[in-house]
């Protein structure tokens, strides 16, 4: 029963409530999970656009996302191999800044996120607004690292960490929800920790 659940049992960890069901404490560490190579295009030449059903399709360049207004995530985030790593501090700007350049067709309720590198993962529109979703270029207030997305990555904390690509070019509103890379190989459409979403069928 929900009300009692650990009321016998002693937990010495105090976050221990932190994690999600199913989830470790990397500590320090930050395991670099990727499907590809690492890309290597220089910052200068990189872009990101919002596209698809928007009523303004919009590219950024570098030098034009770098002078939006920033926003810091600062939180935890869940791989669906197990590992958490708690209290990251990432850097960049919100996506409903951007998507409110874009402007979202009403008939929008999707979103494909791609990389340069080809990785796609899909989400529902909602969860990318509501101040939950960062295209981000700065952790720990050093530039993101390549092998974990530098120079642009999409950041989606509450979701799994697979649906936070790296090396983000481009988001991709959509009317109907379509499988990204994952979730044609059986990773779960959604992907939230805390409901244990890992695979196609959880719950
Ligand atoms: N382009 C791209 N983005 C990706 C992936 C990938 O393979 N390619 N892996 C995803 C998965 S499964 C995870 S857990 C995180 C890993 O990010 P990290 O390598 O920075 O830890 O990136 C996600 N974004
Ligand atoms: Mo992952």
């Amino acid at each position: 029963m929900p009300v009692t659940r650990g009321f016998h049992r002693r937990r010495p960890e105090p976050e221990r409530g932190r994690l999600p069901p199913g989830q470790y404490d990397t500590g320090s560490s930050w395991p670099v999970l990727s499907a590809e190579a690492t890309p290597h295009q220089p910052e200068e030449s990189w872009t990101f656009s919002i596209d698809g059903l928007v009523e303004s399709p919009h590219t950024w360049t570098w030098q034009e996302l770098q002078a939006l207004p920033g926003s810091t995530f600062f939180g935890d985030i869940h791989c669906v191999t197990t590992w958490s790593k708690l209290d990251t501090t990432f850097s960049g700007v919100s996506v409903d800044d951007l998507l409110a350049v874009a402007r979202p067709d009403p008939a929008a309720a999707f979103v494909m996120a791609h990389s340069v590198t080809g990785y796609t993962t899909n989400l529902p529109l909602a969860d990318v607004t509501g101040g939950r979703a960062w295209v981000v270029w700065s952790f720990d207030g050093k530039p993101l690292p390549r092998q974990h997305g530098g120079p642009l990555r999409l950041l989606v904390p509450h979701l799994y960490f697979w649906k936070s690509a790296k090396w983000l070019s481009r988001l991709e509103l959509m009317a109907e929800d379509l499988p990204g890379f994952w979730e044609q190989n059986g990773y779960h459409d959604r992907g939230d920790p805390w409901r244990e979403q890992r695979y196609q069928g959880d719950d």
